[in-house]
């Protein structure tokens, strides 16, 4: 058995650390995901006035503080007694503010974070044995995805164009959210009753001219189908089916041409969505497709035990279908609520079953596992109590382990679209899971971020265009002494998942309590009180830790299995464990790089 400990997890956000142990094999048997880093924005929240919660929160993260920022004014809402009163176009201006967020954060993944592991040197040996086909595949992957100032064998490859042509896309995203938003990151517009900004007509055009830009990128690299083609087939197919032949068709037909020529270039009508979803799976590029080789990246971080799992979606933008009422249940979201069993069963999403259990993390665990209401952050303060390399039984993390009904639940856009019952990831999951596979694994949890932010594209410009009227009332006077001995609860998502906020007032209207439940502390969550591993630590149990299935043998130093699986969930740990503390009283007394 050899331990393989990736610290720092790079290409994500803020400190992770993996720890594994791998046998000679090259498979994963024992995984510990550690979040080295402690924050304290709930702490912080304590004794300040409420109004306040959605600018200091937003503070917990530079990729998502729209997410944060709107949580805490859903929960605002509910502490003042109007989330039934919010204005329709207030409405709809946060969604456009998150949609924009969405896109921009997605594409980050995809590109930036996530994508460059595609041009990681152990694809190029594998390529290298498939002759001709292989490397016009390798020539695509590293022409494509790699990014800026890397070296291969210690040669310089220039930056991918896919990396380089995402990067201004993301600034024209930014400079849109500013426009509606006051700035990026950390939007000040948000606030309990409304919107403090009335965007003008001026403006709706200015939004229109940028999301026609980010839709060129899309067009020009993303996708070679047009894009209301692919959303008519897809999100708005009748059933999963239609929606899984209406790609795998198309597919099919690129194959056939490119095949022969060996061209799986752009201009072959191979768009970075098509390439990665014919090449990145056994099930549908091998089997469907009839490809010689695929990346094989549905074998890898899966879960093994489906009872020991679910996927938990809290329900996200406004919509015209309940009227734009932001007090209606989650279910009548865009992307709706919902929880899906590990074997794709569905439940209804209800957030009383909601727990965090922190036996696994450097916090005081007394009273056991607590409801977010009445959730606590006390961080051990005694440096000899705080350490990582403990293994499983101890304590290794300062990240909680959130628990729906008892059970880890994975958050993010797979889940999301499972949730929404999205016909097109849903199908592909449908279809792994009846051949043997995990529903989820690192390549459902990319499709499924690629395919939400065609979701997130259509929708924005309707709220842009069709339903955003800019004469219409943007927000309602608010009582402040409302707050006084008020609770609120905010369910949201945010980029990265199922986003949560719980504040409660005392008799003067100051904060007594606040709790964030977050995306990754969901998805990166240590044991349990029961010892059950978290989403990450479960998905890298049993997978195999080298390209595609260690088809070239084990090597140890370059664990892409763990990057793949670590970042297919796009960590963002400064989320996750909610401001350094500079007294350093509460920090690690020591890190080690390994
Ligand atoms: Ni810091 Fe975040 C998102 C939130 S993450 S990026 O998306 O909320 O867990
Ligand atoms: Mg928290």
């Amino acid at each position: 058995m050899v331990n393989v400990t990736v610290d720092p997890l790079t290409r994500i956000e803020g400190h992770l650390r993996v720890s594994t142990e791998v046998n000679a094999d090259g498979v994963i048997t024992d995984a510990q995901s550690s979040s080295v880093m402690f924050r304290g924005f709930e702490r912080i929240l304590q004794k300040q006035d409420p109004r306040d919660a959605g600018l200091l929160t937003q503070k917990i993260c530079g990729v998502c503080p729209i997410s944060h920022c709107l949580t805490a004014t859903n929960a605002l809402d509910q502490l003042y007694g109007v989330e039934d009163q919010v204005p329709k176009d207030a409405l709809v201006m946060r969604n456009i503010l998150q949609g924009l967020n969405f896109i921009a954060s997605h594409a980050t993944h995809i590109y930036v974070l996530w994508g460059p592991d595609l041009a990681n040197p152990a694809y190029k040996n594998v390529l290298a044995t498939l002759g001709d086909t292989g490397n016009a595949v390798w020539k695509e992957l590293a022409g494509r995805f790699a990014p800026i100032g890397y070296k291969i064998d210690g040669v310089a490859v220039p930056a991918g164009t896919s990396y380089m042509g995402a990067i201004p896309a993301k600034k024209t995203l930014h400079e849109a959210i500013a426009l509606i938003g006051g700035r990026m990151p950390g939007p000040v517009t948000p606030y309990p009753g409304g919107y403090t900004y009335r965007a003008n007509v001026g403006d709706v055009v200015k939004l229109s001219s940028y999301y026609l830009k980010v839709m060129d990128f899309v067009s020009n690299y993303t996708l070679q189908v047009p894009f209301d083609t692919w959303i008519e087939n897809t999100y708005q197919a009748s059933s999963p089916q239609k929606a899984v032949s209406f790609v795998v068709e198309h597919l099919q037909g690129l194959v056939d041409k490119s095949l022969a020529s060996n061209d799986f270039s752009r201009e072959a009508g191979w768009g970075d969505a098509e390439f990665f979803a014919a090449f990145g799976s056994e099930l549908v590029g091998e089997t469907l497709l009839g490809l010689p080789a695929s990346l094989k990246l549905d074998k890898i971080g899966g879960y093994t035990d489906p009872s020991k799992i679910c996927f938990v979606a809290y329900g996200g933008f406004y919509g015209a279908k309940d009227g734009y009422d932001s007090a209606s249940p989650e279910g009548e979201r865009v992307l709706t609520s919902g929880v899906v069993g590990g074997n794709l069963e569905y439940q209804k999403f209800d957030p009383s079953k909601i727990t965090e259990s922190v036996t696994h993390a450097f916090y005081d665990d007394s009273k056991g596992d607590l409801h977010p209401s009445k959730g606590e952050t006390i961080p051990f303060t005694d440096p000899e109590k705080i350490s990582y390399t403990g293994g499983s039984e101890s304590r290794y993390t300062w990240d909680k382990a959130p628990r729906y009904d008892g059970i880890p639940g994975e958050v993010g856009p797979l889940a999301r679209m499972l949730a929404a019952k999205e016909p097109l990831v849903t199908g592909v999951a449908q279809a792994l899971n009846e051949k043997g596979y995990s529903a989820a694994n690192v390549y459902t949890r990319l499709l499924a971020r690629i395919q939400e932010v065609a979701v997130v594209a259509y929708n924005l410009l309707n709220w842009v265009t069709v339903d955003y009227d800019p004469t219409g009332k943007i927000s309602i006077p608010i009582d402040l002494s409302a707050a006084k001995n008020s609770q609120g609860m905010g369910l949201w998502e945010a980029p990265r998942g199922a986003l949560g906020h719980w504040v409660s007032c005392d008799g003067s209207g100051k904060v007594a309590n606040y709790q964030a439940v977050v995306p990754t502390t969901w998805n990166v969550s240590p044991r349990d009180a029961a010892g059950v591993p978290g989403p990450l630590e479960q998905a890298l149990i049993g997978s195999k830790i080298n390209a595609v299935q260690n088809i070239l043998g084990v090597d140890y130093t370059n664990p892409l299995g763990i990057f793949h699986t670590g970042r297919s969930y796009d960590p963002c740990i400064a989320c996750a464990v909610h401001t350094t503390d500079l007294t350093g009283k509460n920090a690690p007394a020591t890190l080690r790089i390994v």
